[in-house]
Formats: C-alpha cells, sequence, structure tokens
C-alpha cells in the first residue's frame, strides 16, 4: 500500500525562513514528510524545476457584501475563491459586514449561509463593526471571539461605518479584553467630506477626483491617531491597505516606539498610480479605491515597507465591482460624480503573481519574504498559524507549486473572477503558480481548474499571534 496519498517530487521549497530541496509527502490532507525517497504514493507531481511555496493566504477580500442601494459586488464566493485559487491561494478572508440597526451574530449567520458549499479555497471570515451598541460589545462581540472570529475591521470614514474616537475606544477596550485584532481603515472621514462637496460644487466630478480629495495628509492624519487610540487602549493595530511613505513611516515610528503596530500593503499601492485614474470618459473608475493610488515615492515607499518589515502582510484588498454595469462602476444609479463610485478594485488573483514577479523576480525581496507577507504572517495575524502558512510537518497541505520562469500578461480572462476588467490589464509578469493544493487536493493543475466548487472549508481560528 501506498504510504503517502500524494508526492510533490524534486521541487525546491521554500518558507519564510528556509529554503531546501525536498519531496512533500501528503497523507489525509496534511504534510506527513519532508524529505527524499520518501516511497510511493497514490499521486507522484513532478516539481522539478519549479518552486513549491505555502498556498497564499490573502486576508484582505470583500465577497458579496451589501455595498448600499443599487450596487452589488461583483463576486460571490463561488467566483471570488475560484479567481483566488487560480492565483495560487488557499484560503481568503473575506469581511462580514453589520450593517447598522441590525445584529452581528444575524450577519455572521447569512455570510455562513452564502459561502456553504461555494468555495474552492479554504475560507475565514473577519467582522466589520458599524454599530458598536451596548448589545453587541457586551455580548455578540466576545462571544463571538470566543466562537473563532477573532478580529474585526473599524472604519474612520465612510456614511454608515465611520465610528468617531469615542466608539473606536469603546471597541478596542472590548478587544482587550477579549484578545482579539483590531484592523483599522484609516483615512479622515471629514477632510474627504469637505473636499467632496467642494470638488462637487466646483464641477469637478472626474474618477480623478475621488483621489484628490482623499489626499495622504488624511490618511497620515487618521493613521497617527489609530495609533493614538491603540496606544491608550494597550491594544494590537493593523492598519489596512497602507499607501504612502506618511502613513508607513507612522505605523515604523510606533513599531520604534515599541507598540504592537502592523501595516498591511496591497497590489495597487505597487503598481498602479493617481493617473490611472484619469483613463478616457469613466474609464479611471475601474482605478478607483480607497485609499487611493497616489505616485512613484509613495509605491517606493510600499516596497520600503515590505522589505523593512514594517508591513507584516501583503493583501489583495479585492473589492470587485463590474465596470459596465448599473449596478457597478460606469454610472453608478445613474450618477456620474466621483462621489457615486463604488471603492474597490479586483486583485484577488493577480495578487501573488504581481509580488513575485515585481518582487522576487526583479530582486526586491526574496522569495522568503514573499512567503511571509503573503502567507506565513497572514497566518500568525489570524490565528491559523502553524495549520497555515507554512510547509512543515503536520501542517496542512495547502501548497502553490510556481514555474519561475513562466511568463504571462495579465489579462482579466486569466483571473476567472466576476468581474469584467482587471486594474492590471497587460502588467508583464514573469512566474506563475501552475499547480495549487488545497489539504492535499490538487485544485488548480497546469494552469486548469480542476477542483469542484465546495472543496474549501470554513475555518474556526484562535488568537492571534499578535496580541
Ligand atoms: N476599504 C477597503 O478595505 N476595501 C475597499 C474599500 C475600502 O474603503
Ligand atoms: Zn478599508
Ligand atoms: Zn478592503
Amino acid at each position: 500500500m501506498a504510504m503517502f496519498d500524494t508526492i510533490i517530487r524534486g521541487g525546491r521549497v521554500s518558507t519564510a525562513a528556509d529554503t531546501f530541496l525536498c519531496d512533500i509527502g501528503i497523507r489525509d490532507g496534511r504534510i506527513a514528510a519532508l524529505g527524499t525517497d520518501l516511497g510511493e504514493a497514490r499521486e507522484i507531481i513532478d516539481a522539478s524545476g519549479k518552486w513549491v511555496l505555502p498556498g497564499g493566504i490573502d486576508s484582505h477580500v470583500h465577497i458579496s457584501q451589501p455595498s448600499g442601494d443599487g450596487i452589488v459586488m461583483a463576486d460571490d464566493f463561488e467566483s471570488a475563491t475560484r479567481s483566488a485559487v487560480i492565483g495560487g491561494n488557499t484560503t481568503v478572508l473575506p469581511f462580514c459586514l453589520q450593517e447598522k440597526g441590525k445584529s452581528l451574530r444575524a450577519a455572521v449567520e447569512a455570510y455562513h449561509a452564502k459561502a456553504e458549499g461555494q468555495c474552492y479555497t479554504d475560507v475565514s471570515f473577519h467582522l466589520i463593526l458599524s454599530d458598536p451598541t451596548p448589545q453587541v460589545l457586551g455580548q455578540e462581540l466576545p462571544a463571538l471571539v470566543k466562537d473563532g472570529y477573532t478580529s474585526f475591521k473599524v472604519f474612520m470614514t465612510y456614511e454608515g461605518l465611520a465610528l468617531n474616537d469615542r466608539q473606536i475606544l469603546e471597541v478596542m477596550e472590548v478587544a482587550r479584553d477579549t484578545r482579539a485584532l483590531v484592523m483599522i481603515h484609516a483615512e479622515n472621514y471629514d477632510i474627504i467630506r469637505f473636499l467632496t462637496d467642494k470638488f462637487e460644487a466646483e464641477g469637478k466630478i472626474a474618477p480623478r477626483f475621488h483621489a484628490t480629495s482623499r489626499p495622504v495628509i488624511a490618511e497620515r492624519e487618521a493613521t497617527s491617531r489609530a495609533i493614538s487610540l491603540a496606544e491608550l487602549s494597550d491594544v494590537p493595530l493593523m492598519v489596512v491597505h497602507v499607501s504612502n511613505r506618511e502613513a508607513m513611516e507612522e505605523i515604523r515610528r510606533a513599531r520604534q516606539r515599541g507598540l504592537k503596530i502592523f501595516g498591511e500593503t496591497c497590489p495597487q499601492y505597487l503598481v498602479l498610480t493617481e493617473n490611472d485614474l484619469d483613463g478616457l470618459n469613466m474609464e479611471g473608475a475601474k482605478y478607483v479605491c480607497s485609499p487611493p493610488p497616489r505616485d512613484v515615492d509613495s509605491q517606493q515607499a510600499c516596497w520600503e515597507g515590505l522589505q523593512q518589515g514594517v508591513f507584516s502582510v501583503f493583501s489583495s484588498d479585492h473589492c470587485p465591482f463590474r465596470y459596465d454595469d448599473p449596478q457597478g462602476k460606469l454610472t453608478p444609479k445613474g450618477r456620474t460624480s466621483f462621489r457615486w463610485v463604488p471603492n474597490g478594485i479586483p486583485g484577488v488573483g493577480a495578487r501573488l503573481p504581481i509580488l513575485f514577479s515585481e518582487g522576487v523576480m526583479k530582486g526586491r525581496i526574496d522569495i522568503n519574504q514573499f512567503v511571509a507577507v503573503t502567507a506565513t504572517n497572514h497566518a500568525k495575524a489570524y490565528g491559523l498559524y502553524p495549520r497555515k502558512g507554512t510547509i512543515a510537518v503536520g501542517a496542512d497541505a495547502d501548497i502553490a507549486i510556481w514555474d519561475p520562469e513562466r511568463r504571462q500578461t495579465l489579462t482579466h480572462d486569466l483571473l476567472k473572477d466576476g468581474s469584467d476588467y482587471t486594474p492590471y490589464e497587460g502588467l508583464e509578469i514573469t512566474g506563475w503558480p501552475v499547480t495549487t493544493l488545497v489539504r492535499g487536493k490538487v485544485m488548480v493543475r497546469e494552469g486548469a481548474l480542476e477542483g469542484a466548487k465546495g472543496s474549501g472549508s470554513y475555518l474556526s481560528r484562535e488568537i492571534s499571534a499578535l496580541v
């Protein structure tokens, strides 16, 4: 009888710490042996000439999230996790949004119903707190943290989502007591509201003014304030989707002072700029996300943040809307001002190839840093380590086999998400995740989807390793 279900043979294996040449023996969905001459298996996957990495964990994606009147997100769990696995991911963490006036627990139950039986990758949910009532803070949230929802996001901007400083402090107090990890969207709400009204009144309504109305100052100020609130509350904080040097430096300074402040950046801040919002007519709407892409120095700062460990995670912030669709970006609700363009861009399938190509192949980061910021650190931050995020005996066999030489022009067609475009169309990529296994099951083989939807499971999570 074969010792293993599968052996991945002859690859160059990298973790966040090491690179070694070995075979991987997989049994019952887990890594059972690392070594050579592992013997027989029901299936041998030849990985010679390939790089064998932990499957990507994307800890910042939005799927089927309520997005306001008449606007509908382009991805459900099936299409988002399909794109994720094609892009080398094995776990994604979307956000379960509490709508104002509604129960958090009810939102979680409804979100589970949407995911059930639909996923190609494993999934787990963060929460979004929009209405921190005494009932939510005193009862629902602590109970949900106990049940494995050990991280949640709060917003400093957006109608219907923004919490004021006092509310954030109240939420942080619960996070401290329950040991949940707080994630924060840091932009100054009043600056954005003031500039949006002003530009609109001046007739400046093109997508470009989305970026102008959300300047670096708005992000830097809110980042600094969020850090102060976390310091006062004595809680760790993950500042998500950091776009520029000033916000990055706020996080660096806080870390140098010994605070547990962590940062995340995303592909749009490495390869897009605000000039992309300048497209003909409404084309720029394809790049409208928040915070917006900035300038070349901001891109450089985000690279430095990744290189120097100021950012511990690199996520997609996949937040997909169709472009040419009345429920999407082109003319939301028949209106043409940037104010109404839904914020967010797709990226769950493109995230890993972009960082591999622009980062590893261009020598900006090494392969171990790549693994750390795309998988291992996500698992540690969000209570999935060591089950997920590494290649080690006993870990889930979540593995992406990369062809480091494969050249590919990024096109939307390749990514198989539910949107109708990719903001990264035409980007030349070197290196591609050709074969991906989720808990030992081949989901993508030589670039073709092979696994069935419903193979992905829901993951209840432990307390973050960062708290
Ligand atoms: N924040 C996100 O995290 N995603 C998309 C839009 C936003 O503002
Ligand atoms: Zn956000
Ligand atoms: Zn997001």
